[in-house]
């Protein structure tokens, strides 16, 4: 990997790339997941799975399974349909007439995709518990299946939810502030161009597949859940909501996780039925999901068919953009599902000042695993449309994409968007800047021309993603506004204990992106104490009740904030110590590093000093509380707007069709950066996943609804060699609506790089006159657009 040298200057640990503290346990095997975890009396439960994607429950028979060798119990949907209050929680409503169908842990009536749970067997093994569930008979009447998005909303099409009599689950329209606007600009566009993507299905591939343990204190009515979450606080809410098991009885503890892109950021039909049954048994019962289970039981991410529109003027300024997608739910809305598309509805404009803006979202259910958040979620299918209409409007207008890029930037910040919202700060020359030179764009359109001039049969293709993100999810208000269920806030306290040591909890939950490291970077700074003395605690709703958790790339733009507010307070507190303790007022004392110095003289008297005396209580300002503590709930009032260029460079085997990303840079501007090394481990797993969906994964169904791609075997996660070395550097806009200046990182990847990629692609098949391709950019499907576009 080539990185161009860090150009931040400190003096501190923020901006250093310290080493991970995470990783010994990690890499050592003494981190605790939850399939470490084995608890007395302890038993498992498996999933039997609906093998139809559509198909009425005539009955279920769970005597053989109840006869069999270990086994404990068995149970159909409707066996356990006393055991929630509620269905499983569907947090964002979008629309008020949303056709939001219960979704029950276990099918009742229907099965709807293949995976569909129908029933559960629990055993004293694993192994007995799969051996009992092949025993369970269910009795389905198979119904034709639908799996196409826009095959879902024709009349003729099999209804997914019959009471519904429609596969429409809602329409959400957005328009910008003046009403006819965006037709007033198209029908006076000196240009328009039309294109319609298609967004592919995409499995999330996190390297630990799900699963949950759930311990019961049938005396005390109290229940402690081990899960491999992203959300210990939401799952609390929402599971004490849904079971009717009081709030503070459940404990919820997100362990070692390893990974979860989304797919984490759920509150699963598995995690509620161990929590009921092991209220129904009162014995521990545990759940591990086997990674082709997880294929059709795990959330997918995508699937919408795309239609944009550009108006621009004769020189190619672009007026107005219009969108319409046909989104995919799947066959239930999980946690977030309808809102997915919407996350990305404020930036179809990227990082143009488009003049007007409108667009249009049609949620639509089929017989498919439900969709919900995956890396980006909305987000990368804006950026990819957007990035791909530009390159179109280049086309159609014979312009270099740089310079049409640069012609409609936006460069005044605040920068308030068609759609409504406003971009705190950035700078999208510079960052473009920055990679033309690490490319040196010149010479390598110089050699593009050369290999097409002597017919090369590896021609060379350029794409270029000059992208804009809306993350750091949220502003409550905004939230609110937009009928999510919940807050963005979060929260962090810090506890200078007697020896001077920090404690850290924070309401995040990290699964890889390194919070303990870079949350110890930021409080050894403000606090003045080594990087070894702070203990960053997080995941267990037991020592921190408020949280938002982990996703959206949040954690830093908003419990960042958080723990920055909190480290004011102690400091505040401190101060009132050092002012009481060195007898003079609060105004005559500087603070720096840790340390209040009375103005003009050398008397010190530290934070770690400040906290004994907090402890002894001995000599404190009168009515000053004992310890040293703070806690603050940051509610953050804007969103976190990274943005940058992002160039692939692909050479394409004619012979084969075969395209190969041979450079890949990306100029970031993620304002302050706290961690390099992290930031950039982030950038590097971001730019695999865009690389992934441009020319490998696909979640492939047959005309039944079986997943066709069903095994990791024949789901292409590419691999260290299929990607380049990656060449990153970055810019700085600091955000000025964050304490530190820093904007988030975890899906600028993954968001900028699908659409650089296909536009090379594209690029280097331009002499074959191709100037579409489906997604994922196979061989075959690159070969046969030679050879239609050679026609
Ligand atoms: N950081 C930094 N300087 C910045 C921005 C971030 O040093 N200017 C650091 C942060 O302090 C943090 C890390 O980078 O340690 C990521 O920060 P942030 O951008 O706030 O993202 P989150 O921590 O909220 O992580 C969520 C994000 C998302 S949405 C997905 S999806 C994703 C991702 O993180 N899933 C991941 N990265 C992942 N990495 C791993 N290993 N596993 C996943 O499942």
């Amino acid at each position: 990997m080539a990185v161009t040298e860090e150009r931040t200057e400190t003096t501190g640990y923020v901006g250093q790339s310290v080493a991970r503290k995470e990783d010994a346990k990690l890499l050592t095997g003494q981190a605790r997941f939850v399939d470490d975890l084995t608890l007395p009396g302890m038993v498992w439960m498996v999933v039997v799975r609906s093998p139809h994607a559509h198909a009425r429950i005539r009955s279920v028979d769970t005597s053989k399974a109840q006869a069999a060798e270990g086994v404990i119990a068995a149970f159909s949907g409707q066996d356990l349909a006393d055991e929630w209050g509620a269905p499983l929680p569907m947090a964002w409503p979008v629309t008020e007439d949303i056709n939001n169908p219960p979704h029950w842990p276990l099918a009742r009536d229907k099965a709807r995709y293949v995976g569909d749970g129908v029933a559960v067997v629990i055993a004293e093994t694993r192994a007995l518990a799969k051996d009992a569930a092949e025993l369970v008979e269910v009795d389905y009447e198979v119904l034709p299946a639908v799996t196409d998005v826009e095959a879902a909303l024709d009349d003729a099409a099999p209804v997914v939810h019959d009471e519904f009599g429609t596969n429409r689950c809602y329409t959400w329209p957005l328009e910008g502030p003046e009403p006819g606007a965006v037709d007033k600009a198209f029908a006076e566009a000196a240009v328009t161009i039309k294109e319609r993507y298609r967004q592919q299905r995409l499995i999330p591939n996190a390297i630990e597949p799900r699963g949950v343990l759930v311990q019961p204190v049938p005396a005390s009515g109290e229940f402690t859940m081990w899960s491999a979450t992203q959300i210990p606080h939401i799952l609390r809410v929402t599971l004490a909501l849904t079971t009717g098991i009081p709030e503070a009885k459940l404990r919820v503890i997100a362990p070692a996780v390893g990974g979860g892109f989304g797919s984490k950021l759920q509150v699963a039909p598995e995690e509620s039925l161990c929590l009921v049954l092991a209220r129904r048994l009162g014995k521990s019962v545990k759940w591990i999901e086997e990674r082709s289970e997880g294929y059709l039981a795990t959330h997918h991410g995508r699937d919408m068919i795309q239609e944009i529109e550009l108006a621009a003027t004769a020189e190619g300024k672009i007026t107005a953009v219009r969108v319409r997608l046909t989104a995919a739910m799947g066959a239930y809305l999980r946690l977030v599902t309808p809102g997915i598309p919407l996350l990305g509805a404020w930036v179809y404009g990227g990082s143009y000042a488009i003049g007007a803006y409108g667009i249009e979202i049609v949620g639509v259910f089929t017989n498919t695993t439900p969709t919900d958040a995956y890396r980006g979620a909305g987000r990368p299918e804006a950026t990819y449309a957007i990035e791909r209409a530009v390159d179109a409007l280049a086309r159609k207008l014979d312009k270099d994409p740089v310079e049409l890029r640069r012609l409609n930037f936006i460069t005044e910040f605040p920068a308030t968007l068609a759609s409504g919202l406003t971009i705190d700060s950035g700078d999208f020359n510079a960052s473009l800047d920055r990679a033309l030179e690490l490319l040196d764009y010149d010479a390598v359109r110089r050699e593009q021309a050369e290999r097409r001039e002597r017919g090369d049969s590896k021609q060379l293709g350029l794409g270029f993603s000059t992208y804009v993100e809306m993350c750091g999810l949220a502003p409550s208000r905004i939230l609110g506004a937009i009928r999510y269920a919940a807050g963005g806030w979060d929260a962090a306290t810090i506890r200078v204990l007697p020896t001077g040591a920090v404690q850290v909890v924070t309401g995040l939950s990290p699964h890889g992106q390194g919070h303990e490291t870079t949350w110890s970077q930021i409080a050894a700074d403000l606090l003045g104490v080594a990087y070894e003395e702070v203990e960053v605690l997080y995941g267990d709703t037991s020592f921190s009740p408020l949280g938002m958790d982990t996703y959206g790339s949040r954690s830093l733009a908003v419990g960042g904030a958080a723990l920055y507010e909190a480290a004011q307070k102690v400091i505040a507190k401190a101060r009132k110590i050092a002012s009481h303790q060195l007898e003079v007022a609060e105004e005559d004392l500087d603070y720096e590093g840790g340390t209040f110095t009375v103005k003009g003289t050398d008397r010190k008297l530290t934070v770690k000093e400040a906290a004994f005396g907090a402890w002894t209580a001995h000599n404190l300002p009168d009515g000053f509380e004992p310890g040293l503590e703070a806690t603050a709930v940051y509610d953050p009032p804007n969103f976190s707007w990274p943005g940058g260029a992002h160039i692939a460079v692909v050479e394409v085997d004619t012979e084969t069709g075969a395209a190969d990303v041979v450079r890949y840079i990306a100029v970031d501007d993620l304002g302050t950066v706290i961690n390099p090394t992290i930031v950039n481990g982030q950038i590097h797993g971001g730019i695999t996943q865009g690389i992934a969906q441009a020319l490998f994964e696909e979640a492939v169904y047959d005309d039944e609804g079986n997943l066709v791609t069903g095994s990791i075997l024949n789901y292409l996660v590419p691999t260290a060699a299929e990607t380049p070395s990656f060449e990153l550097d970055r810019t700085s806009a600091p955000s000025p609506t964050h304490p530190l200046g820093s904007k988030g990182v975890g899906e600028t990847g993954t968001i900028a790089s699908t659409p650089a990629v296909i536009n090379a692609v594209i690029d280097a098949l331009a002499p074959y006159g191709v100037t579409d391709i489906d997604m994922p950019a196979t061989p075959e499907r690159v070969w046969r657009a030679m050879q239609e576009g050679r026609q």
